[in-house]
């Protein structure tokens, strides 16, 4: 259409089209879309495509079947706030003013979406964004405030807040289709689609409120860790299933009258966030819980017993979450082919960070070791990934920056620290390829996780947490589940001093201040 109107118009002023303008509009056309789809809180461990043991996700697994899927990609920086600001500057945590979730985002910084605005996307931005300050570089944006909330959520525009009837995750995906229907469709565009789910406190939609009712959902090996071998912080977090979640808030059961005269923290909120939904909504939501709530009451679990129901509440919850974002994953893959977009639009998901799905008898993230670390990031490239294949280079949410801005053809600015990814994506193998990422975690308070920074390379991981100078060292293919703390062990002496070196490479390399 835009070639046609550049035609005519040189028609119009009696010109030949010149090959200039022709090959520019040409790219213009034909520079791919992006459409980010990106969730909260969301383990690989609940995606089929990674090897779920506890769920199916078919139209995740679709992109991975039709693209690539990326077996090591890792945070920087394991919460929200961090890791969104990683991925828009494509700079560590030290260096773009958000090292954790307290501080306001500093929106006069050099970001992905600006450039690609500059370079003639449209850019929009849908959902959870959670930086405090406005966004900048989007032409359209409507972000939940904060964390946002499941039911009748309200939204941030421009234009101020305005509350919206509905679930969550059908709202916004709804409103990122709204956007592309609308949107000039002469342009190439980048959505950023960006999900409240499956964060807490894990309220499912209305159409998974009864999904695995009656099933036993496997737990993790490491849901009754002691914690041997392992240094103190890892002992003193407060984010353990069977004494830091909340029965009403996190769980769902509502209080008694005399437990409802003593209600602690979260657990205040918990009717307020039932009060949004609509009286339908709360009718379907009560049908489904209350037969399983009164069980629970009548059971009166002790002990082991219960911090098994708990998980078994939790991850239900949490997985009923994720099938909601799935089902509207498969909207947008719908959307893309009805509407001629699925070959010109690359396809992407992943999450802020991953998230304990009961490992260590956690939940939450933070932490450096795995299940928290890693990130689910799927692509489906149509003509540049071969369908169904998978990735194992170590990647960071730190490269996405650059990885959009080459597909755009667009250069990224030298003071950015990632890689662009696209030649992975290619399926080439690049030269010189990094052997080690760079963590740290800086927020102390929620949750009480020790802040820490570490190396992790394609088979060792080296934690340091510094403020209490305890270090923890991990062989990953002989202990998976990070339970058998190698550090200070006379046999690792050589392979501790060789992983410090590395460490303190990267501290200077990524220019940590006081590295
Ligand atoms: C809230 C949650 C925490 C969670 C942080 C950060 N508490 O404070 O459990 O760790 O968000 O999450 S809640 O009572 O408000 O649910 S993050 O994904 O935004 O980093
Ligand atoms: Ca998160």
């Amino acid at each position: 259409m835009l070639l046609s109107r550049l035609a005519a118009v040189a028609a119009v002023f009696g010109l030949a089209t010149c090959n200039a303008v022709s090959v520019n509009a040409l790219r213009d056309h034909e520079r791919p879309n992006i459409v980010f789809i990106f969730s909260d809180d969301h383990s690989t461990a609940a995606i089929s495509a990674y090897g779920s043991r506890i769920n199916q996700t078919p139209h995740l697994d679709r992109i991975a079947a039709e693209g690539m899927l990326f077996e090591n990609t890792f945070c920087t920086n394991g919460i929200c706030a961090p890791s969104r600001a990683v991925i828009l500057t494509g700079k560590h945590s030290h260096l773009n003013s958000v090292p954790t979730n307290a501080e306001r985002f500093d929106g006069s910084q050099t970001t992905f979406p600006k450039l690609l605005q500059a370079a003639d996307y449209q850019t929009a931005l849908v959902g959870k964004w959670h930086l405090k300050s406005d966004p900048t570089g989007f032409d359209f944006w409507r972000v939940l405030p904060g964390q946002g909330e499941y039911y009748s959520p309200d939204f941030l525009t421009p234009e101020g807040r305005k509350r919206y009837e509905g679930y969550c995750t059908d709202v916004t995906t709804d409103f990122g289709l709204e956007w592309l229907d609308e949107r000039d469709k002469d342009k190439p565009f980048c959505l950023m689609l960006q999900h409240k789910a499956p964060h807490r406190s894990w309220m499912p939609g209305p159409d998974h409120l009864t999904l695995f009712d009656g099933e036993w959902i496997p737990e993790p090996d490491t849901l009754f860790d002691d914690y041997t071998t392992r240094s103190t912080p890892a002992r003193a977090q407060e984010m353990t299933i069977s004494d830091h979640m909340y029965l009403h808030y996190d769980l769902q059961v509502p209080p008694t009258e005399e437990e409802a005269r003593d209600l602690k923290g979260p657990d205040r909120a918990y009717e307020r966030l039932l009060d949004r939904m609509t009286p339908e909504q709360r009718a379907a939501w009560d049908a489904a819980y209350e037969p399983k709530n009164a069980a629970f009451r009548e059971a009166k679990l002790e002990g082991a017993d219960l911090v098994r129901w708990k998980y078994q509440r939790y991850i239900k919850n949490y997985l009923r979450c994720i099938q909601s974002i799935d089902d509207n994953v498969g909207r947008v893959l719908n959307y893309l082919e009805e509407n001629g977009l699925a070959e010109n639009t690359i396809v992407i998901y992943s999450s802020d960070q991953g998230f304990y799905l009961g490992e260590h008898g956690w939940y939450d993230k933070r932490f450096m070791y795995e299940p928290s670390l890693r990130m689910p990031f799927i692509v489906r490239w149509p003509g540049v990934t071969e369908p169904g294949s998978r990735d194992t280079h170590l990647v960071q949410n730190l490269d996405f920056a650059q990885t959009f801005l080459e597909i755009a053809g667009v250069e990224a600015p030298a003071e950015m620290q990632g890689e662009s990814i696209v030649g992975l994506m290619r399926g080439e193998e690049p030269e010189g390829w990094r052997e080690s990422i760079y963590y740290e975690y800086f927020e102390v308070g929620i949750h009480a996780v020790e802040p820490h920074y570490g190396v992790r390379t394609d088979r060792y991981k080296l934690m340091h947490f510094h403020r209490v100078d305890e270090w923890e060292l991990y062989d990953l293919p002989n202990d998976p589940d990070e339970v058998h703390n190698l550090y200070g062990l006379p046999e690792v002496e050589e392979l501790t001093a060789e992983l410090k070196a590395e460490l303190t490479r990267l501290r200077e390399h990524y220019r940590v201040p006081g590295a």
